[in-house]
């Protein structure tokens, strides 16, 4: 564990079974995680799937205040996925949970099976419509802000709203009055 909490967007994702309850199952089990605060979630939204043709996900992020490391971070999300009953088959398929680390405070981590921010994720209108509602003035590495990010009509056509957002149960991190890569007002710069 670090000393201090660190901000962190975790994207969710779900297209096989019952989607909507794959997703609640997914935030309730990261806020039991020891280290993890579930702080918000946006809504949930049912996208077109981006690789191979497959059943349409339900897609939503969340932010979380972490005491965690980097890399526990990517394993408490792993470790989510496996107790769902997610296996790893085909890199593109279908799958009941999909925890991704989006950014982790201000870092840009580049390790061997962890690239943060998610390298691909301005491109992925199932992540930049949902991370817009909690964080409309994110920055990405290259300095834009997420909302300069233009997609095109087919990409946003593609996220469709579905269900509010998931409840965020209450978990035993403790608040913090200085959070990593948060910002005290919104056009402040990170901290
Ligand atoms: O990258 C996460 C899994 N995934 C998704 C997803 O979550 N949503 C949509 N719309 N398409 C996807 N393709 C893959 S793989």
């Amino acid at each position: 564990m670090s000393g201090h909490p660190v901000r962190a967007f975790l994207g969710l994702g779900s297209n096989v079974g019952d989607r909507l309850a794959n997703v609640q199952q997914a935030v309730d089990r990261l806020a039991r995680t020891e280290g993890i605060r579930v702080v918000r979630a946006s809504r949930v939204y049912e996208t077109e799937p981006v690789g191979p043709p497959q059943p349409d996900y339900l897609n939503a992020v969340v932010e979380v205040e972490t005491m965690l490391q980097p890399g526990s971070l990517l394993e408490a999300c792993l470790g989510v996925e496996a107790a769902m009953g997610r296996v790893r088959a085909e890199r593109w398929g279908p799958r009941i949970v999909d925890v991704d680390v989006l950014t982790f405070g201000d870092e840009q981590i580049d390790e061997p099976g962890m690239t943060v921010p998610h390298p691909r994720m301005a491109h992925r209108a199932f992540v930049v419509v949902p991370l817009l509602e909690l964080d409309p003035h994110h920055r990405l590495p290259d300095g834009r802000r997420l909302a300069e990010v233009r997609l095109g009509p087919e990409a946003l056509g593609s996220v469709r709203p579905f269900a509010p957002p998931p409840s965020v149960p209450s978990s035993g991190v403790p608040r913090s009055h200085h959070i990593a890569g948060a910002r005290t007002r919104p056009d402040a710069p990170r901290s």
